[in-house]
């Protein structure tokens, strides 16, 4: 037997799964960072001052040595693990200072642990900012306006100015830490500094997770200069290295066919001492866990993966680079060619579930019982045709407003909004009306990310040539949102597991090669296994299936089920409302 590792540094706990070469699980250990690193005193992970959100890097250094200690305590032989990567919370960035590089070259397993060697003078800072950090306003809104706002940012990185993104955080370290700046000889993601680690020096960015700051053009494959400039334009007194040369030169790109995938280093000599990793087991670069988790299964492009948990986020594996200032695109971590849009949406099982609870009340059900609600969803008798609602519990991202509840009755010929309502003729119209409008938010935006297919659909729509909407300030021709549809569509996530919503959701998105459900609750550092697993295979046969050609063909049975096909009435009958919903996001938002 042979094995794979994937780790997943998160923002609570650092997990490490082991899969075997039929990609069964093998094993499995975590630390969870408030529970077993008490001293480090952080609450969910994170320490929270204000707007500013952190974590201590020492504390990942003790963890990483405690889970490799209890992965080891399962009885699995490290010694026969042949390659690792792994999944971080995206975002975040370690500062190294002078010494690290050299401290990181001379770990010793008999010198004390990874925090005793490195903590004390390895880095310039002693936290890395969290994703959940939202002190850096002025700084998003500087780099916004050095490259064409909200929109220029978006064309260029993929995303608009996010106060999470590790540019603007970096440049908040400029502004107010100059001498810790200075001191910096170089700037880490959570990937490569996970990635450095393990192989005892530093390694370049990966790309896909370098998407992730801001910083990096995505079309020409290296660092924004202007935006480099920028930063380097905020130094008051330059003493140290460049910022290019501190973010350690341009980041590692995904191979291409042929290309043999590209191998961060072995495992360092530490590990090998320490826990009997074999000096030949390879680590290829981490990345980040939304990038990961799209690794955990067989995404082509065109496949489309909804994570239904407490918020909603759809991650799309794409051949289109089709930017927006309300989506994020990364290039894909092992695909080329490919990237990822990644939609987050804030509502999403707390809505329903409110809307659940409130129907279970006019029936004397108890609250939390779902059987009322998926028969609601599930009814096809139930006339909803010209309803749409949105229930915005939370104030929302896609489209961008504060929390809001609003129905209206609709022509559908038109999609004009004839009448606003306080209430449908009962709740069960609620709980249909959610999942549907939820659905239909996701399918407009990701609707442009798709490769047109000119002719492939029949619609019962007759538009004329002019109807345009509009979905977060961009208009298109209403025809572009007809000629084009998800190829698959895979349901992950704690709501995942109720079949109406499900089939209801698929029903509006219109996956032409169907639904299919997949619960795994390691997704993360599972994606990373495979993406070991598969560059290691890669290496020795350059020629060999590209990594979702690999996963096709590999995954365990099981690990997907099918719960729905392709439905083409379904999906036509929800082209109808289309208009409506940009009629009433228009009226929303104004
Ligand atoms: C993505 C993001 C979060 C973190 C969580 O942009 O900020 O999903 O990656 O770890």
């Amino acid at each position: 037997m042979q094995y794979t590792l994937g780790f997943d540094l998160s923002t609570q706990q650092l997990k490490c799964v082991a899969v075997d070469e039929n990609l069964q699980p093998a094993g499995e250990a975590s630390v969870d960072f408030d529970a077993d690193l008490p001293g480090y005193k952080t609450t969910k992970g994170v320490y929270i001052s204000g707007e500013t959100v952190c974590s201590p890097v020492a504390q990942w250094l003790e963890a990483f040595d405690l889970v490799l200690e209890r992965l080891a305590a399962t009885g699995l032989d490290l010694g026969l693990v042949t390659a690792i990567s792994g999944s971080c919370q995206q975002h975040g960035a370690v500062f190294w200072g002078e010494d690290g590089s050299t401290l990181l070259a001379s770990l010793d397993a008999n010198q004390g642990n990874l925090v005793d060697q490195l903590a004390p003078t390895a880095f310039s800072r002693t936290t890395a900012p969290n994703w959940q950090d939202h002190s850096t306003g002025a700084q998003c809104q500087a780099m916004e306006a050095a490259v064409g706002g909200p929109q220029g940012m978006a064309q260029v990185t993929g995303s608009r100015a996010h106060l999470r993104f590790t540019g603007p955080q970096i440049l908040k370290v400029i502004e107010t830490e100059p001498a810790a700046y200075e001191a910096t000889h170089a700037i880490t993601l959570v990937s490569n500094f996970a990635t450095s680690l393990l192989c005892g020096k530093l390694v370049p960015l990966e790309e896909a997770d370098a998407c992730g700051m801001n910083l990096y053009d995505i079309e020409r494959r290296e660092f924004s200069r202007p935006l480099l400039q920028l930063l380097e334009d905020q130094r008051t007194a330059p003493t140290g290295p460049s910022l290019l040369s501190k973010l350690l030169g341009e980041p590692v790109r995904v191979q291409g066919p042929g290309e043999t995938p590209v191998c961060a280093g072995n495992v360092a000599r530490y590990f090998t001492d320490r826990y009997g990793l074999s000096p030949s087991c390879r680590v290829y670069p981490f990345t980040g866990d939304n990038l990961a988790t799209l690794c955990s299964l067989p995404l082509h492009g065109g496949d489309a993966m909804v994570s239904m948990g407490t918020s909603t986020t759809v991650l799309l594996c794409t051949r289109e680079y089709c930017p927006s200032p309300s989506y994020h695109l990364f290039r894909h971590p092992v695909l080329p060619d490919h990237y990822m849009a990644m939609v987050c949406y804030c509502n999403g099982s707390l809505a329903r579930e409110q809307i659940r609870d409130e129907l279970n009340a006019t029936k004397s059900i108890a609250p939390g019982d779902w059987e009322e609600f998926s028969a609601a969803v599930a009814d096809d008798s139930l006339d909803t045709s010209d309803e749409l609602a949105v229930y915005f519990p939370l104030g929302e991202i896609v489209p961008s407003i504060q929390a809001t509840t609003a129905r209206v009755r609709f022509d559908r010929a038109t999609g004009q909004l004839t009448d606003h309502v306080a209430s449908f003729p009962d709740r069960r119209h609620d709980a249909k009306a959610i999942v549907e409008s939820q659905a239909l938010s996701c399918r407009v935006r990701i609707a442009p990310l798709l490769t047109p297919q000119p002719g492939a659909f029949t619609t019962t729509v007759t538009a004329s040539s002019g109807t345009t909407v509009s979905f977060d300030g961009e208009v298109r021709p209403l025809g572009d949102l007809l000629d084009r549809r998800p190829s698959r569509c895979f349901f992950v996530g704690g709501a995942s597991r109720n079949t109406a919503i499900v089939r209801r959701f698929a029903a509006v998105l219109g996956p032409t090669a169907g639904a299919f459900r997949s619960e795994n609750p390691n997704a993360c550092a599972v994606g990373g296994c495979y993406k070991a697993l598969w560059s290691w295979l890669r290496s020795s046969d350059p020629q060999g299936p590209d990594f979702a050609q690999f996963l096709d063909s590999s995954m365990p049975a099981g690990a997907v089920a099918s719960v729905a096909g392709r439905e083409d009435a379904a999906w036509d009958h929800y082209n109808h409302y289309i208009v409506a919903l940009s009629n009433l996001e228009r009226e929303l938002c104004a």
